[in-house]
C-alpha cells in the first residue's frame, strides 16, 4: 500500500534492531504455535489487534518508532495502555516510551497541557471542544512524527483509537491530516437491564452488570466494555431498564453504581440511571409523586445530591413516564413538561440532564397509536428546561424493520430532540438473524423532514443545526438500546457486534456512510483480505432489505408473535388492547390491506410538514416501501413494477428468503478467510435465519390467502403447511420477554 513504506520506513529499518529482534521472537512464537491457540470467540470485538501481515508490518513500524504519551491522569494512562496493547498486537512490540522526539517516526499523543511537544507545535485545536482531535503528520525538531492532539484527555483517547483503527484497516499513515469533532454531545447506550439480571429484549444472555457482587467485585469485563465504547465515541451509559425499579436509587445500589462509574470514568463514559417516577412513594415514604408538590421536589433534590456525592460526574436521568403502565406526572394531572422539569431542576446544580422519552401512547386514547406522541408533545414545545432532552424513537410505532421517520422530528423547534435507536433486534430476528442495522439508522438520519424546506434532515434536527435560530447551543444526543449481555461474544452473535459499532460511529457523525462503517468493522473484526471484505460487506448491506422483505414488506408493521415478538403472528388479535395486536396494524380484508393514515383515514400524515404529508398521503406518490403504512390498498392495486399488490407482496416475501439463501452461499465461500470457530457459528445462525425467513414468508402468505382467497401467482411455491399449523406454534420461553 502506498505510503506505509515511504522513505522514512527505509531509514527507520536501518536504525532499530529492537524491531527485528521482536519480529524474530514473533516468528518463533508463531512457529511454536503460541497465539494460534487463542480462541476466536468474539470477545475482543473490533479491538482485535492481530499481527499485521509481515509484508506490511515494517512499513507501519516506521510510524511508531517511539511513543510520547503521558500517564499523569487515569485517562492518559488508559490511552497509553491502549496504544501499547494495540501496537504490541499489531506490530509485535509496543514502541519504546520517550519524552522527546529523537527519531523519525515518533507517535506523539496528548494535549498542549500534557505534552510539551504538542504545546510547541501550536496546532489549531480551536473548535475541537473537549472531545475532538487532530491526527497529523508533522515535523518535530527536524524529525517526522505523527501527532494525535486534542484539547482534553478525552479527545486524545478518541484520537488514539482512531490511530489504531488506521492500522487495523491498513490505511496509509504518511501525510495524515484528520480532524474529528463529534456532532452530538451525548452518545449513550440504554441498557434495558433489570436488577435481577434479566435483560428486557436482550438476546445475549443475562445482564453484564453483576449487581449482586458489586461493588466489591468489579468484573474486568467492565473495563473492556468501556474500551469498546470509547473506541467508537460512546460517552454515556444508562445502566438500568426504562421500565425501572426504584431500588436502583437506594443507598445500597448507589454504591454499586459508583463502582461502575469509577471503572468507566477514565474512558470518558458517564453513568446515567433510569428513574422511576413514583420513587418518592416507593422508597421515599411520601404519599405522592406529584411533581408540583414541594415535598416531592425536595425529595428528588436530596436524592440527586446523594447520587452526586457517590458519582460526581453523574450524567442524569432517563425517564419513561405514563407509557405502557409506567407511573408519571399525568397520574397527578400534570404534564410531561412538569415531570421532566422537576427532575431537571434537581440535577441542574450538578450539571446533570434529563432524557425524557416521547414513547407514549395511552390506554384511554382510541386514536391511531402512531399519532399519540406528537399529539402529547408538540403542545409542550418550548416548555422544557434547557437541560431536558426529549428522546424520540426513530419511528412512531416501535422499532420495526422499516418505519417512516417519527413526525416529532422537525415539529418541536424549541426543544432539543434526541434520537432513540434500538440496537438489540427485538423485531428483527433476535440474535440469530444477520441483519446489519447501519442502513436502517442511516435511512432515518438522512430522511428529509422538510420542516424548513429541502435538506431539513433528521440528522440536522438532532445535531441542533436545523433549529439554530430557536435553540441556542442546545443539548444534542443519540441513544441506542444496547444489545450487550454476558455472552462471551457480547451481542449474542458475531455480526450483531457490528450494530453496536455502527451505532457508535453514527452517533459521532450522523452523516457517516453505513457501508463505509461496515467495511471498517469487517476489516477490524475479521480480515483485511479483499476477497473477504467485499462479499462480507455486501451481505451486511443487503441484509436489512432482506429482513424487511421476509417479515414486513411494503410498509406492513407489527405482525410478530404476541408478547415475545418472536416469529410471525399476523393473525394476532384480541387481548388487553387493540394496538398490541397485528390486525390493528394491517387491517386486511377480502378486498385489501394496509392502515389508512391519509386524510381519509387517521390522517397521521398531517403530522408531517406539508410537503411530506402531501407525498405520504397520496397513494400515487407515497414511496412504495411505505405504501401499506399510510394506505389501505386493494389487492389488485397496480404497483410500479406492473405487478398487482398481491403479486408484489408474494414476490417480496420470496425475494427476502432468496436473499438469505444468497447470504448463506456467500458465507460458505468465505470459510478460507475466517477462523473455523466464528465461521461455524455464523453459518449455523444463517441456517436458522433461512429457516425462519421461510417460516415468516409461508405463515404470512397462508394468512393473507385465508383473507383474500387468492392463489399464489404462477411460479411461487405455496406454503407447505396449512395456516392452522403456523397459528398453533407457541414459544412461552422465547428470550427477552418483558
Ligand atoms: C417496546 C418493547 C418494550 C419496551 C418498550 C419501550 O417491547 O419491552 O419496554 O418498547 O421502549 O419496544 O419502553
Amino acid at each position: 500500500m502506498k505510503g506505509i513504506g515511504g522513505p522514512g520506513a527505509a531509514r527507520a529499518r536501518k536504525g532499530f534492531d529492537w524491531r527485528r529482534a521482536v519480529a524474530g521472537i514473533c516468528l518463533l512464537a508463531a512457529a511454536l504455535g503460541c497465539g494460534a491457540a487463542q480462541a476466536e470467540d468474539g470477545y475482543e470485538l473490533w479491538l482485535r489487534y492481530r499481527p499485521i501481515e509481515a509484508a506490511r508490518a515494517d512499513g507501519y513500524r516506521a510510524f511508531a518508532t517511539q511513543l510520547l504519551a503521558g500517564a499523569a491522569t487515569p485517562t492518559q494512562a488508559a490511552t497509553r495502555e491502549e496504544l501499547q496493547r494495540g501496537l504490541r498486537g499489531l506490530l509485535g512490540a509496543a514502541p519504546p516510551l520517550a519524552e522527546r522526539v529523537t527519531r523519525d517516526g515518533a507517535l506523539v499523543v496528548g494535549t498542549p497541557a500534557s505534552s510539551p511537544t504538542i504545546a510547541g507545535l501550536r496546532l489549531d485545536t480551536e473548535g475541537l471542544g473537549r472531545e475532538g482531535y487532530l491526527i497529523r503528520s508533522v515535523v518535530v525538531d527536524g524529525r517526522k512524527a505523527t501527532v494525535v492532539a486534542a484539547n482534553d484527555d478525552a479527545g486524545a483517547l478518541y484520537g488514539a483509537f482512531h490511530f489504531l483503527r488506521l492500522l487495523q484497516t491498513r490505511q496509509p499513515l504518511d501525510r495524515l491530516d484528520l480532524r474529528e469533532v463529534p456532532r452530538l454531545k451525548l452518545r449513550v447506550l440504554n441498557h434495558w437491564d433489570n436488577l435481577d439480571r434479566h435483560v428486557e429484549r436482550g438476546y445475549a444472555g443475562e445482564s453484564i452488570w453483576d449487581w449482586h457482587k458489586l461493588p466489591d467485585w468489579r468484573d474486568p469485563r467492565y473495563v473492556d466494555y468501556a474500551r469498546a465504547n470509547a473506541s467508537i465515541g460512546i460517552n454515556g451509559t444508562v445502566l438500568n431498564n426504562v421500565n425501572s425499579n426504584a431500588l436502583i436509587l437506594t443507598p445500597m445500589y448507589l454504591e454499586k453504581v459508583k463502582a461502575l462509574a469509577d471503572v468507566f470514568r477514565p474512558y470518558g463514559i458517564r453513568v446515567y440511571l433510569s428513574a422511576r417516577f413514583s420513587a418518592p412513594r416507593e422508597i421515599g415514604g411520601l404519599g405522592t409523586a406529584d411533581p408540583l408538590d414541594p415535598r416531592v421536589r425536595a425529595w428528588w433534590k436530596a436524592k440527586a445530591d446523594e447520587i452526586y456525592r457517590h458519582v460526581p460526574d453523574f450524567g442524569g436521568f432517563l425517564v419513561k413516564a405514563n407509557s405502557e403502565g409506567q407511573p408519571g406526572p399525568q397520574d397527578y394531572g400534570r404534564s410531561h413538561a412538569d415531570g421532566a422539569n422537576m427532575l431537571a431542576d434537581a440535577v441542574a446544580p450538578h450539571g446533570g440532564v434529563v432524557m425524557w422519552r416521547a414513547f407514549v401512547y395511552s390506554h384511554e386514547t382510541p386514536d391511531d397509536r402512531a399519532k399519540q406522541a406528537y399529539a402529547e408533545f408538540v403542545p409542550l414545545d418550548g416548555r422544557f428546561r434547557p437541560n431536558v432532552m426529549v428522546q424520540v424513537k426513530n419511528g412512531a410505532i416501535d422499532f420495526q424493520p422499516r418505519e417512516p421517520f417519527h413526525p416529532l422530528f422537525g415539529a418541536m423547534p424549541k426543544t432539543p430532540l434526541m434520537m432513540e435507536f434500538q440496537i438489540t433486534k427485538e423485531y428483527l430476528g433476535f440474535a440469530t438473524h444477520l441483519v446489519y442495522l447501519g442502513p436502517l439508522f442511516e435511512e432515518t438520519l438522512r430522511a428529509d423532514t422538510k420542516a424548513k424546506g429541502e435538506g431539513s434532515t433528521v440528522a440536522r434536527v438532532i445535531d441542533g443545526s436545523l433549529h439554530a435560530d430557536t435553540l441556542q447551543d442546545p443539548l444534542t444526543g443519540m441513544a441506542g438500546v444496547a444489545n450487550i449481555g454476558a455472552d462471551r461474544n457480547w451481542s449474542g452473535s458475531h455480526f450483531d457486534q457490528a450494530n453496536w459499532y455502527a451505532y457508535g460511529r453514527l452517533a459521532w457523525n450522523p452523516d457517516a456512510s453505513s457501508k463505509a462503517i461496515a467495511e471498517d468493522w469487517v476489516r477490524m473484526t475479521f480480515s483485511n483480505d479483499p476477497r473477504f471484505v467485499a462479499p462480507a460487506v455486501g451481505m451486511m448491506v443487503a441484509s436489512r432489505e432482506a429482513v424487511v422483505d421476509y417479515m414486513t414488506p411494503l410498509g406492513l408493521h407489527h405482525l410478530m408473535g404476541r408478547g415475545h415478538h418472536y416469529g410471525p403472528g399476523p393473525w394476532v388479535d384480541g387481548g388487553p388492547r387493540a394496538d398490541w395486536t397485528s390486525v390493528y396494524y394491517h387491517r386486511a380484508t377480502r378486498e385489501g390491506i394496509g392502515f389508512d393514515r391519509s386524510a381519509s383515514g387517521s390522517n397521521a400524515v398531517a403530522q408531517y410538514a406539508p410537503a411530506v404529508a402531501a407525498e405520504f398521503g397520496d397513494i400515487a406518490r407515497v414511496p412504495e416501501p411505505f405504501l401499506l403504512w399510510f394506505h389501505h390498498v386493494p389487492w389488485d392495486h397496480r404497483m410500479r413494477s406492473g405487478r398487482t399488490l398481491w403479486h408484489e407482496l408474494v414476490h417480496r416475501y420470496t425475494r427476502g428468503v432468496d436473499e438469505v439463501k444468497k447470504m448463506r452461499a456467500a458465507w460458505d465461500g468465505l470459510a478460507p478467510y475466517v477462523d473455523a470457530e466464528r465461521h461455524r457459528q455464523v453459518a449455523a445462525f444463517l441456517a436458522i435465519q433461512e429457516k425462519e425467513a421461510q417460516w415468516w414468508r409461508d405463515a404470512s402468505l397462508a394468512y393473507w390467502q385465508s383473507l383474500n382467497g387468492r392463489a399464489l401467482p404462477p411460479g411461487y411455491a405455496p406454503p407447505p403447511k396449512p395456516l392452522r399449523y403456523y397459528q398453533s406454534l407457541e414459544f412461552p420461553y422465547a428470550p427477552g420477554n418483558g
